[in-house]
């Protein structure tokens, strides 16, 4: 049975997805001739679970994508025929639906597709011993064969024993290990920077949460705002689900929005925002001169800042308001007004950097005024760039010398995925499976990007500064010897990584690349074995939190495809191979694990503690051949599946409300921040000095409060010199990532569907094209200093000159006689660089563009797929 004669309309899922699309044809992928995008759905027969047939089914939409949403399929005769999402109850502004996006829509073609992976696949080429024997140099081009499960794991346990004989944990090399790694032979770790950019280098330590989230308002607090600042922020896109209806019903209730944002992006067109236009990575001289102008209105008006904020609950504002451990006699105020360097942080100062008209920035002064109720909510994309390192103390700034913190109607803080516009502690939490915690016998771990050179040159010494994600201490002087082995597990790392290119000749250089992969994605194309997994959709079911009022709970929709397993299957199959004892990973069963997450759900009671959400009988427990016991919950075990998880019914008075800081604002001495001072740092010395004992190249320049540096890599290196105002260099844009519809990062890339509603084109502003004679679709050749990229122009009117968007996440495609890469990905066209305190600077990287004159390309949705079995 073939799914593809019982899909959806395809008419139908492109008119309601090419809804929200602000540009020309080229940005929904219109011009796919409807056989090419069917061709790469699915030709398998479907191993289905017959008692399930015709029912619907809670399916799983598991992805890093923002949003967590209810998905729903029915599948009949091994095919998904139909796919709805939330319709459990009625949808109203108060109790909505977990509405699904678009590519929630195309789960089935991912799941489904001819492009699964479905046996065990070994490249040609590559033979275990090491050396030579592997043929390093062929992959990415080699041919594949298939072999079988005992093949693949003997082969596999056979180069890892080899490995780990000779050199330990060390020979070894996966960004994030599984159990089975951590038990089979460790590794050495990478660490990156990636969602939270510079709000992972220590921010707990000015008083912040860890990575700025948590400390907004609750949803029903939006329409007390007059203002809402969206800085950095596109919920629209980056957080589908129910967060860009809740910023509709505070602008309906009256709410204007601002944005703050090299492009107009989707969010501030929906919410009529007003637009400051920044340049990316600038944002530090645009909020100094937001300072400037807030303490000049002040004085010559009155009533902008709050002081009496400001010298309760800050350090480091003014000279009256030093920590007790500042080493250094120096403060914001003075800083903005020039008393240090005679430069005056004017309007007429920064926009030379930033582009912002200085009127604008007077605007933009006056509402962070404290008379205003203004929610200053920012997402992550100007704190992944280079140089950003203090634009987290910054914009804490900002927020205190307008008092916007701890009341109703005021804000500053992260608004980040699926939490975005909803902040508040969790009213329903998913349980945990209980897995038995293992060990990584090796603490290393590399700053991700450097990981690849070390590889390249046989090891290398650093100071390892980091445990996991936002965690670091001072620099342990660490060398390693060569790396031979490289894992892939849960991420894509040869493809989310900066350094593609380098990376690439690092998985060339390296004795075993082991990738386990449900698609042929980036890490599988340059692997030597790669193990086939399930999806989400073929394994028994999970629980998950989604939102502070939502968790998801799905479960099985198919039998695995072909031979694919999950990776609890994979991973004891290793441990098995290598001789060891799988039970140190993997104690209990798939299904034990997914009951364990439902008996521990939780939900909050009226008597403000968390109770079990779901009643489990003795019956159930038996049924379900499972250890556990009874429970009274909330709702019965079957409505919980059936259901698809549960959602706690919302009122604007039930008294569950949240105002972020207002604990602290209300009784700071009580309720102190996790800065030594108990209060927000605008001048924080252990933050400054555990950053400079990494001693990265450019920490000079930095002070323990925000100043204005110049960036290893930003807008400065667009010119001759760096010079801003001076002749232009050979790479005269600016270059960002934004996070793209198509894409949850790199996955759903090989959906044709996908392919089809968004086109992944390069984004330029008019005048830049018109400049470069680029028209409409027709084909860039994106340059910089790293690589070279292709993609089909959109041209817009609301991005900024100068600057050019190259969404995240393409899978790459090199083209290895010219080594210009089809696919326009964004890590491909940057290297390692950095400074500072080490952030992956992915938005204000610099390039070139042209118009190529080579082989147009034509829609990527009629492109045939990097594998398929058919
Ligand atoms: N240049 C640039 N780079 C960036 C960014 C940027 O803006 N610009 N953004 C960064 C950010 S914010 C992030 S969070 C990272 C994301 O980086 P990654 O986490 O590496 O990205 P994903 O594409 O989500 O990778 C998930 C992988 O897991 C696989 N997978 C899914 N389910 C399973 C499973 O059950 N088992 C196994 N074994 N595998 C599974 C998927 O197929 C996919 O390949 O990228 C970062 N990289
Ligand atoms: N569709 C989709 N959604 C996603 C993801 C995805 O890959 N695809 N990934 C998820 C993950 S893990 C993450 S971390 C989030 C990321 O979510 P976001 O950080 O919201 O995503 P971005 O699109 O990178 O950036 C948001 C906005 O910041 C703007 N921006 C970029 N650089 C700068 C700058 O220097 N200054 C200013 N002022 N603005 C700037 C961009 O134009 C964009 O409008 O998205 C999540 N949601
Ligand atoms: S937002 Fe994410 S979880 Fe929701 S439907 Fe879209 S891809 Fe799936
Ligand atoms: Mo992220």
């Amino acid at each position: 049975m073939s799914i593809q004669s019982k899909n959806i309309s395809r008419r139908g899922f492109l008119g309601a997805s090419a809804a929200v699309v602000a540009s020309a044809a080229v940005l929904t992928g219109a011009g796919c001739s409807a056989e090419s995008s069917l061709e790469v759905v699915n030709k398998h027969e479907l191993p289905t679970d017959p008692a399930k047939d015709g029912a619907w089914v809670a399916a799983a939409c598991w992805h890093n994508c923002g949003g967590r949403c209810m998905n729903k399929v029915m599948v009949k005769e091994g095919a998904v025929v139909r796919q709805k999402t939330d319709d459990t109850h009625e949808d109203t502004p108060d109790y909505p639906q977990q509405r699904g996006c678009v590519r929630g829509k195309a789960q089935q073609q991912q799941c489904f597709g001819a492009d699964r992976i479905l046996y065990p696949l070994k490249r040609k080429g590559w033979q275990p011993g090491g050396g030579e024997k592997s043929n390093g140099q062929m992959r990415g081009k080699d041919e594949w064969e298939r072999i079988s499960w005992d093949e693949a794991i003997d082969l596999a346990c056979g180069e890892i024993k080899r490995i780990s004989d000779d050199l330990g944990p060390t020979g070894f090399y996966c960004k994030s290990p599984d159990a089975s790694i951590n038990v089979m032979c460790g590794c050495v770790r990478g660490w990156d920077t990636t969602s939270h950019g510079t709000y992972t280098l220590g921010c707990d330590l000015i008083g912040l949460p860890p990575t700025d989230c948590g400390k907004a308002n609750d949803r029903f607090d939006l329409k007390n705002a007059d203002y809402i600042i969206l800085y950095s922020s596109n919920p629209t896109w980056s957080a589908a689900g129910t967060p860009t209806y809740y910023f509709i019903q505070a602008k309906e209730a009256g709410t204007k929005f601002v944005a703050v944002d090299p492009l107009y992006n989707a969010s501030a067109q929906i919410l009529d925002a007003d637009w400051v236009p920044v340049r990316n990575g600038t944002d530090m001289a645009f909020m100094l001169a937001t300072a400037y102008e807030m303490l000049r209105l002040d004085k010559e008006e009155g009533n902008i800042i709050d002081w009496d904020f400001l010298h309760a609950y800050t350090v480091g504002f003014d000279a009256e308001s030093m920590p007790g451990d500042a080493k250094l006699n120096e403060n914001l105020k003075d800083y903005v007004l020039g008393t240090y360097d005679k430069t005056p942080k004017t309007p007429e100062w920064a926009e030379p950097i930033c582009g912002v008209p200085p009127a604008q920035v007077t605007a933009f002064a006056r509402i962070l005024g404290k008379d205003n109720k203004t929610m200053l909510l920012h997402n992550y994309g100007m704190v992944r760039c280079n140089g950003a390192e203090m634009v987290p103390q910054m914009l804490m700034a900002l927020g205190a010398m307008g008092g916007h913190m701890g009341k109703s109607g005021h804000a500053c803080g992260g608004n980040y995925h699926a939490n975005a516009g909803n902040y508040g502690p969790n009213l329903v939490t998913a349980g945990s499976a209980k897995m038995p915690k293992t060990k990584n016998p090796c603490s290393t771990g590399v700053r991700q990007p450097q990981m690849y050179d070390i590889i390249l040159n046989g090891g290398g010494s650093f100071g390892d500064v980091s445990n996991s994600y936002g965690s670091f201490h001072a620099p342990i002087p660490t060398t390693l010897g060569p790396i031979k082995g490289i894992f892939h597990v849960n991420d894509a790392t040869l493809q989310t990584s900066l350094n593609q290119k380098a990376g690439i000749e690092a998985h060339r250089a390296v004795d075993f690349v082991l990738t386990r992969a449900q698609f042929m994605t980036t890490n599988a194309l340059y692997s030597d074995i790669i193990l086939p997994v399930t999806t989400e959709w073929e394994r028994v079911g999970s629980v998950t939190s989604c939102n502070r009022e939502f968790v998801y709970c799905y479960s099985q929709v198919a039998e695995p495809l072909g031979e694919a397993k999950t990776d609890q299957e994979i991973g004891t199959l290793l441990l098995k191979g290598m001789g060891m004892d799988p039970t140190l990973a993997y104690n209990t069963s798939e299904k034990q694990q997914f009951f364990e997450r439902i008996a521990g759900s939780k939900i909050m009671g009226g008597n403000g503690k968390m109770g079990p959400l779901v009643t489990i009988s003795a019956a159930d427990i038996t049924q379900w051949g499972v250890e556990g016991a009874p429970q009274e919950g909330v709702v019965p075990l079957a409505d919980f599946i059936a259901n698809g998880g549960y959602q706690f019914k919302r009122t604007p008075d039930d008294g569950h409300g949240f105002i972020g800081y207002k604990d602290f604002v209300d009784d700071p001495v009580a309720n102190p921040l996790s800065s030594a001072s108990g209060k927000l740092e605008i001048y924080c010395q252990a933050r400054y000095d555990l950053m400079a004992s990494f001693e990265y190249e450019g920490i000079e320049q930095f002070k323990p409060y925000p100043t204005h540096v110049v960036p290893c890599v930003g807008y400065e290196s667009t010119f001759k010199g760096g010079k801003i105002g001076g002749e232009k260099g050979d790479y005269p844009y600016l270059m960002y990532n934004p996070h793209y519809l198509r894409r949850s990062h790199s996955v759903f890339d090989n959906c044709s569907w996908l392919r089809e509603a968004w086109a992944n084109p390069v984004f330029l502003s008019r005048q830049d094209a018109e400049e470069k004679g680029i028209e409409e679709g027709s084909t860039v050749l994106i340059s910089s200093p790293t690589g070279k990229g292709l993609r089909r122009a959109a041209i817009m009117d609301l991005l900024m000159p100068g600057v050019v968007g190259v969404p995240h996440g393409a899978w790459v495609d090199v083209d290895e006689e010219t080594g210009i890469d089809r696919a326009g990905s964004d890590n491909y066209l940057i290297g390692a660089e950095y400074g500072g305190m080490g952030v992956s600077g992915y938005n204000n990287q610099i390039c070139n563009i042209e118009k190529y004159t080579g082989e147009q390309l034509g829609p990527d949705c009629e492109l045939p797929p990097r594998w398929s079995e058919n």
